[in-house]
């Protein structure tokens, strides 16, 4: 079963931690167990992912162009590199999403790979048909990836120590994950792990 999973981290960048241009409360917080999540699959030979949030300067994501959220993760600065803690694998995969000037791009699956590849046909064209989500943000890009994912018939189980919300309403955190689990996700955390 476990050549048919893999392990997906969402937007674990500079401007998600504090210090950053949007910082999630502790979202720097996960660095140390995403990386016992990446010991584990790699170790079991799973494939890794990690997906970026990758924005051109003038988007209608922006606050000043008509969206929610203050400029971040523009493409190629400081802010959009993934956090210096982790040590990307050379063979990890990753889905570049968000560069459109006029759309959020919440999710993964609105992402693609280095050579183009759609995030979902690059699952699927490596026999993926289980997905387990860590990440930032709870409420935003975790929730939307991990729902695309349900609705594209992947299983998903949520990383519940591996993820951190922006809360800008309290309780959004929680919202997003009973969201997730009344459309089908399972949850996990890194000492109930199983390949399964
Ligand atoms: C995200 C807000 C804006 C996320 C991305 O990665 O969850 N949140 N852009
Ligand atoms: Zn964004």
């Amino acid at each position: 079963m476990k050549n048919s999973s893999a392990l997906v981290i969402v937007d674990l960048q500079n401007d998600f931690c504090p210090g950053g241009a949007l910082p999630i409360p502790e979202g720097d917080g996960i660095v140390p167990v995403v990386k016992r999540y990446l010991d584990l699959f790699m170790a079991a030979g799973v494939p890794v992912f990690f997906t970026r949030d990758w924005h051109p300067a003038r988007t209608v994501h922006f606050k000043e162009f008509g969206g929610l959220w203050p400029p971040h993760c523009i493409q190629e600065t400081e802010g959009a590199r993934f956090h210096p803690g982790l040590k990307i694998p050379a063979d990890a995969v990753i889905i570049t999403k968000g560069e459109s000037p006029e759309g959020d791009s919440y999710s993964g699956f609105d992402g693609h790979d280095a050579v183009g590849l759609d995030f979902e046909d690059s699952l699927k064209g490596r026999g993926i048909t289980h997905i387990y989500i860590g990440g930032l943000a709870t409420d935003y890009c975790v929730k939307a990836t991990a729902l695309d994912g349900l609705g594209r018939g992947f299983k998903v189980t949520v990383l519940l120590d591996a993820i951190r919300g922006v809360d800008a309403n309290p309780g959004d955190s929680e919202t997003a994950l009973e969201d997730m689990m009344a459309k089908g996700a399972d949850t996990s955390t890194v000492d109930e792990i199983e390949f399964a």
